[in-house]
């Protein structure tokens, strides 16, 4: 039984007004379950409602995506079958990033990169995942790095001063999730979003995504709080950013998105072609597809 007050994705999303450019990449979703065929792990935080492969496909043909990469949710812990089943199922449209403990074997590793899977994530947010000590996730990061893996991190900002030493030890591309979730109220130019931004200017392997004004807003839809924070970062670096629905929403407790209107919030951050064909196009598939 999924929470008591878990919010289920969308039902019926509008048809985005922007028109994605072809090939557009959908960069970061998930999915759950279905739990009857892939039941979610006991260490779990929490228990959402299935949203399977199925819909997720039907959701990036529906919104005008040709590609997905799936992102192992949390609800999953380190069992990864049901987004291994999925990118199988999708074929060469769908990459992977995997939730890995120190225990995985170089065959399992090897399995998952034979289904897609290009990288593994690093939890930091508390209220997700219990703690991982650093040095397991240096060890997971070298045996990674052979296969030509990056890392995605999530870490709330508060988090991040701590974490500059340890990110800026880790030898392959990192792609922080949600712009390191910045406090949308203080302004771009705060000191803590700004150490954000400085610790993507010091280092050229460090990515980010531009996603979910949803979670980030205080104002609410259609998040117009967040696109300067999403602008800045995009205007500064064209060649390093990602974009993603986040469907099936993970943990939303004040409003459900409508997808197709996050779709409509992409050309207020990204304001030029060029802009746009590097965060949809350009940057998942160099990141995504090119091995
Ligand atoms: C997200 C955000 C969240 C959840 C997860 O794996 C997850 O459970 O990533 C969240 O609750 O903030 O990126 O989907």
């Amino acid at each position: 039984m999924m929470d008591a007050d878990w919010i289920a994705f969308h039902p019926s999303p509008k048809k985005p007004d922007f028109i994605l450019p072809k090939g557009a990449v959908d960069a970061h979703c998930h999915v759950f379950g279905p739990a009857a065929e892939f039941p979610f792990a006991p260490e779990r935080k929490y228990t959402p409602c299935d949203a399977g492969k199925d819909k997720l496909f039907e959701l990036r043909d529906f919104l005008g995506f040709e590609r997905n990469v799936i992102v192992q949710a949390t609800c999953h812990g380190k069992d990864n079958r049901a987004l291994v089943d999925a990118c199988r199922a999708a074929g060469d449209l769908a990459r992977g990033i995997a939730s890995v403990g120190p225990d995985v074997t170089d065959e399992e590793l090897t399995d998952m990169h034979d289904a897609g899977v290009r990288g593994v994530r690093f939890n930091f947010v508390k209220r997700l995942v219990d703690a991982t000590p650093k040095e397991v996730f240096l060890d997971i990061a070298e045996r990674i790095a052979k296969l030509g893996w990056h890392i995605v991190v999530y870490f709330e900002a508060a988090d991040l001063q701590e974490l500059v030493p340890f990110l800026e030890s880790l030898p392959t591309v990192i792609v922080v999730d949600h712009m390191g979730r910045p406090d949308v109220t203080k302004g771009v130019d705060h000191p803590d979003f700004q150490r954000f931004v400085d610790l993507m200017a010091r280092n050229q392997n460090i990515w980010t995504k531009v996603t979910c004004p949803e979670r980030l807003t205080v104002a609410g839809p259609p998040y117009d709080d967040v696109i300067d924070y999403a602008a800045y970062i995009v205007e500064r670096f064209p060649d390093r950013v990602l974009w993603g629905t986040d469907w099936p929403h993970p943990n939303m407790k004040s409003h459900m998105p409508d997808d197709g209107a996050l779709v409509d919030y992409i050309p207020k951050i990204a304001r030029t072609r060029e802009q746009q064909e590097k965060l949809l196009v350009a940057n998942p598939m160099r990141l995504y597809w090119a091995q």
